[in-house]
């Protein structure tokens, strides 16, 4: 059968700092070429929507998939998959990933019957499983959802040592970046997340299991990738320090070198700093901490199990290693203008990158259940954590105000004058290397991130809308949020 994957276009917000491959797609892509499939894989972050076109006329596809991982790409699958029922009458429209999973019936019911079916979990089982099946035995895929009912659970993946993404079949691959280390590819080690945090679906979708990658396949992996930079995409990279460590010696064994970015925990940190100390030494340049809150009252209310005395020294630490850190916190549409002064004093006040993301109940995360009643707006182009979507105790317009200057703060101090003196010899090494992602990056800021277009995008009409929260003020239980199933680790906690 003839597959095309999609992958939609970049959030204008995200693709100021980075742009990654769609590591997951890969990964389909992948299963799908095993069971026998012809495979083709478009990126819209680093293609043309006449590059889609092209390939529904030439291609000819029997299915088309969209990788739906962010809400906010909902409305432009949608009309994606139109044009693909327009030009290919009869092929099969199927949409899966992150958030789509959560959403799956109330999607298939609202898109005007363009999407036949979304495959939730784990694409690499559920993708070549729902091609085998018979359209009338579907709902019977473990992961499949149609009009007609959903199918059982999804079932995962019994190793993530394969299939290894098909990085090939993408175009354009000088293309994906973060910050400066560019050209970046991306890689995943580990699956999951034992913690709970309030505001993440990252520990729900996987039913909190964590899960690892075989150090031998990792080391295999890595020595795979043709990029220099390399983005690890692991929730919270090494939890498990003999992991870290045995991956570490692959990289030593095999002569790999390139640089690195993760995402990790301050307590996981603290807890084990020689891994972090020993990757220094084999490339890792930033680390992205995950903060959300400077205040003990605000880590408890995201369940964050983790206090500010940590986070503190968890910078500590790392600026001892030389990891440039970046970190989040989460601004509160409650916040008044002081709480925005004293964000600003204190990021002025470290060295470290700063990013704030607005408070935002997604599908498939706690806050949905408790904050969802408070919703203003169902427009998914608006749950991309750069807009309020519960009640602002400033007015709309000034809560965006004060949003939008306290991040350029934060952005005037990595790309003032005398930061942007610092980054031109960087910026000089890779036009040599004719790579012009991370230089575009570094003007794009003032037109991006701007109150007044923010404050008006609520103001445009939405068409397609997530689903009422149904749950709204009552108490639910943890394991109805879970796609996949929990299975048994020792990280479980309930
Ligand atoms: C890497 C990453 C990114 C990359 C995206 C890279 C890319 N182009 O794909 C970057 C950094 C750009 C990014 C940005 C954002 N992200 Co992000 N991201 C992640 C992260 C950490 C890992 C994703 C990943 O690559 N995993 C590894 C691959 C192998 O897994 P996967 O993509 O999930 O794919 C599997 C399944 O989902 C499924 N699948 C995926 N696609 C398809 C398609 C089909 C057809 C099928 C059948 C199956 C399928 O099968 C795959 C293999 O098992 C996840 C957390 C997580 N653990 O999932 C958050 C996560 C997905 N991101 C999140 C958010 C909120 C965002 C942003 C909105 C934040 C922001 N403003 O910066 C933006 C929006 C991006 C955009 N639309 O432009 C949230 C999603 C919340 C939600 N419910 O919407 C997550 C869950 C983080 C969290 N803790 O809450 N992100
Ligand atoms: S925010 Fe990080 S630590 Fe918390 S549940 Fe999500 S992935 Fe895990």
């Amino acid at each position: 059968m003839r597959v095309l994957l999609v992958h939609p276009s970049a959030l204008m917000y995200s693709e100021i700092f980075l742009r990654l491959e769609p590591l997951g797609l890969e990964r389909v892509a992948a299963s799908l070429l095993v069971a026998g499939h012809e495979v083709r894989l478009i990126d819209l972050q680093t293609a043309d929507i006449r590059d889609y076109t092209r390939a529904l006329a030439d291609f000819r596809p029997h299915t088309v998939m969209f990788g739906l991982n962010y809400l906010a790409n909902v409305p432009e699958v949608i009309m994606l998959a139109k044009q693909a029922k327009i030009t290919r009458p009869g092929c099969l429209v199927i949409a899966g990933g992150h958030s789509v999973s959560f959403i799956a019936q109330h999607l298939l019911e609202n898109c005007d019957e363009a999407i036949d079916a979304v495959a939730r979990g784990e694409g690499e089982v559920v993708a070549p499983r729902i091609l085998e099946a018979d359209w009338d035995s579907l709902t019977e895929v473990p992961g499949a959802v149609t009009r007609a009912g959903s199918g059982p659970p999804p079932t995962m993946l019994p190793t993530l040592d394969e299939p290894l993404p098909a990085r090939y079949l993408l175009a354009r691959r000088n293309r994906y970046f973060i910050g400066e280390l560019d050209p970046c590819a991306s890689v995943e080690f580990t699956r999951g997340c034992p913690w709970d945090c309030s505001f993440c679906s990252a520990w729900t979708f996987y039913g909190r299991s964590y899960r690892r990658m075989s150090a031998d396949a990792a080391g295999h992996e890595l020595a795979s990738i043709r990029e220099p930079n390399v983005f690890l995409v692991d929730d919270v990279a090494f939890i498990k320090p003999d992991h870290g460590n045995a991956i570490a010696d692959q990289i030593e064994r095999r002569g790999i070198r390139k640089r690195y970015y993760l995402e990790t925990r301050a307590d996981v940190l603290l807890r084990h700093p020689e891994v972090f100390q020993r990757w220094r030494r084999l490339g890792l340049t930033y680390m992205f901490l995950g903060m959300e809150a400077l205040d003990a009252e605000g880590l408890d209310l995201f369940h964050k199990r983790i206090s500010p005395d940590e986070n503190i020294k968890a910078l500590e630490l790392a600026r001892k290693i030389g990891i440039t850190v970046a970190v989040n916190l989460i601004a509160d549409p409650a916040w008044s203008r002081d709480q925005f002064r004293l964000v600003r004093q204190w990021a002025l006040s470290v060295p470290e990158i700063v990013h704030l993301t607005v408070m935002t109940p997604y599908p498939g995360t706690e806050i949905w259940h408790t904050q969802s009643q408070k919703l203003t707006t169902l427009d998914y182009r608006l749950f991309d954590i750069q807009h309020a979507v519960t009640p602002t105790s400033l007015p709309l317009d000034e809560f965006y105000r004060e949003l939008v200057a306290t991040q350029a703060v934060l952005n005037r101090k990595h790309l003032g004058v005398k930061a942007l003196a610092a980054t031109a010899r960087i910026v000089a090494g890779h036009l040599t290397h004719g790579q012009t992602n991370f230089l575009r990056m570094l003007w794009k800021f003032p037109r991006v991130y701007n109150a007044a277009r923010l404050h008006a995008e609520h103001g445009q009409p939405a068409h397609y809308c997530l689903p009422a929260p149904t749950h709204a003020g009552v108490s639910h239980r943890r394991r109805e949020l879970y796609i996949h199933q929990p299975i048994h680790t020792s990280f479980h906690k309930d």
